[in-house]
């Protein structure tokens, strides 16, 4: 290939338009309801994740399957992500946005009140398995 068609293929690749991922909405809170909505999602990679903060104070954190409450600050796990604790009381509508970076199932929880909002069952799953399911990571959490 010679040097003018290596560039016109660079350029031809740079201005193709981004393929953008499709996002993901989570309703958190609805009403004030110690819930995300949905409780399970199946996104790509490239695709994005909205949480919105409808009431209470809550986080959307990732959390082990096994032992989900409370999910530790930060999260955990490779691509782990954490809201922070977001006031819907004073700021309704507040948003947190993560972007899905592998296939792996990630389990989601609150870490609000040391544990308690997730064991009241606060849960959603990304990506789940029929060894790891949503259902199954609710049971462990409202048992843990
Ligand atoms: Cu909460």
């Amino acid at each position: 290939m010679g040097l003018l068609s290596i560039i016109s293929t660079a350029l031809i690749l740079i201005s193709a338009p981004l393929v953008m991922g499709v996002d993901f909405p989570i309703s958190v809170g609805l009403d004030n309801g110690f819930t995300f909505t949905p409780t399970e999602i199946f996104p790509v990679i490239g695709d994005t994740v909205t949480f919105t903060f409808l009431t209470r104070n809550h986080s959307a954190t990732t959390t082990t399957f096994t032992n989900p409450c409370p999910p530790p600050t930060g999260g955990i796990g490779p691509n782990a992500f954490d809201s922070g604790f977001i006031d819907a009381v004073s700021m309704p509508g507040s948003t947190f946005t993560t972007t899905i970076l592998d296939t792996e199932p990630h389990f989601v929880s609150c870490s609000q009140a040391a544990g308690a909002h997730c064991r009241l069952g606060m849960t959603m799953s990304i990506n789940p398995t029929a060894d790891m399911t949503q259902a199954e990571f609710f049971n462990n959490a409202v048992n843990d």
